[in-house]
């Protein structure tokens, strides 16, 4: 076989899947986006319709009750989930990013008691690696933990997380060594909710993705046991890193969602919108950019699948694609996005239409995951 023909291939019972959910986000999602926008609510029907439907099972193994279908398909659902409300697809994003470092790197033990309750959708995880002074560059954490007996101690604070007080546990980075320099000395724990010292001590309002609650968990003397580390002592930032470069192409499928969804509304609106006796899709200039915004989006989708492959079979190079992917779906989809909002003109720019939402929502696409910038970083870093 080809190395062209090796790129992916998408088996019909994975397209049945996805126009399942296809459905789903259509008749069941799409139409309370605008209230979860508006009232900023955390959709806990649409989490429960998610796990009924197996969708919070897609990142899991069958061993751990899940679909064992993988990355592709995981990248599939986040996209027709995104294209109907950013903030539910983040409900399945986040499942995938909070159980990424227990899946890579956790003991059977770890795997055992988190992940068969994370894929049945009892439980909800979060990702907590992001500090005040530490986004971009989490090696330059504050967060510590020393050693008690048998326990670990952590103090501190993290900020930026989404899921904060949703999620039944998080995982947790903190420094563990402090004479080991940057980046270095960090250890992964998991911390469940109900741990005595553990709080969130503010929420972050944002400028979209407002269905999913994002805050500042504050860690005061929260102990918990040996048995929580997940990996190796001291060697938790190899745990965040190998997680991010496989859960960064989450946020490339949410922007591809996003961009369509943008499109789809646009085209439409396009099509009925009458000006100077014509619709408005007769124009060149209307046509030219939804020409242009489609062909973005499609070249985008091509890079998140190849890349999502890539993370299916384990390939060496699938850093720089899952970068490479994140990269140029956020930015596409921002561009669209913003492209939308301008075909629909006046109505575009009020909330009576999706298209303002979805362009706020797509913003934290090209920051969450690793800024467009820090993509940039890391494809360079491959090109030596
Ligand atoms: N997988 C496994 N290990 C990795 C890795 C990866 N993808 N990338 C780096 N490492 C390892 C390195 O090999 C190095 O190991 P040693 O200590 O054994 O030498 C260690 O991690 C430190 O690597 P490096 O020196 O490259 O670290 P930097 O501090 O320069 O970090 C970037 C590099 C910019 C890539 C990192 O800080 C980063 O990803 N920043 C963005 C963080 C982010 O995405 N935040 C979003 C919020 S979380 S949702």
């Amino acid at each position: 076989m080809s190395a062209l023909a090796d790129l992916y291939t998408i088996p019909q019972e994975l397209l049945d899947f996805r126009d399942t959910i296809r459905q789903i986000a259509r008749e069941r999602i799409a139409p309370r986006a605008a209230e979860i926008d508006r009232t900023a609510e955390y959709p806990h029907d649409l989490r429960r319709l998610l796990a009924e439907q197996d969708i919070l099972g897609l990142p899991f193994e069958i061993e751990h009750g899940g679909t064992g279908t993988g990355t592709l398909m995981l990248s599939l659902a986040i996209e027709e989930i995104a294209k109907a409300d950013a903030s539910v697809a983040l409900i399945l994003m986040v499942q995938d990013l909070g159980t990424l470092p227990i899946k890579l790197d956790g003991s059977e033990q770890l795997k055992e008691r988190f992940l068969p309750k994370c894929a049945s959708g009892e439980w909800s995880p979060a990702f907590a690696l992001s500090e005040p002074e530490a986004g971009s560059d989490p090696g330059g954490m504050l967060t510590h933990a020393v050693q008690d007996g048998d326990d670990w101690v952590i103090n501190g604070s993290k900020c930026w997380i989404s899921n904060a007080g949703i999620a039944d546990f998080y995982v947790v980075f903190a420094v563990t060594d402090r004479s080991a320099g940057h980046s270095r000395g960090i250890t992964a724990f998991v911390v469940e909710a109900d741990r005595p010292g553990f709080s969130i001590g503010s929420y972050e309002h944002k400028l979209g993705i407002h269905g999913s609650p994002t805050g500042s968990p504050v860690f005061d003397d929260v102990r918990v046991p040996a048995a929580n580390v997940i990996g190796e002592v001291n060697r938790g930032f190899k745990v965040a890193m190998s997680t991010l470069e496989r859960s960064r192409l989450g946020a490339a499928a949410q922007a591809v969602g996003i961009a369509q969804g943008a499109i789809d509304y646009a085209v439409a609106y396009a099509n009925e919108r009458k000006q100077f006796g014509k619709p408005i899709s007769s124009f060149q200039g209307i046509q030219f950019k939804l020409a242009e915004m489609e062909a973005r989006t499609a070249a985008a989708r091509e890079l998140v699948y190849q890349a999502s492959a890539k993370v299916d079979r384990g390939d060496a190079d699938l850093n720089k694609f899952t970068s490479m992917a994140k990269l140029v779906a956020a930015d596409t989809a921002m561009a669209v996005t913003v492209e939308a909002v301008q075909v629909l003109g006046g109505y575009g720019y009020t909330n009576d239409y999706p298209v303002e939402r979805m362009m706020r929502d797509a913003k934290i696409t090209q920051i969450y995951e690793g800024t467009s910038e820090i993509q940039k970083l890391v494809i360079a870093r491959t090109l030596r």
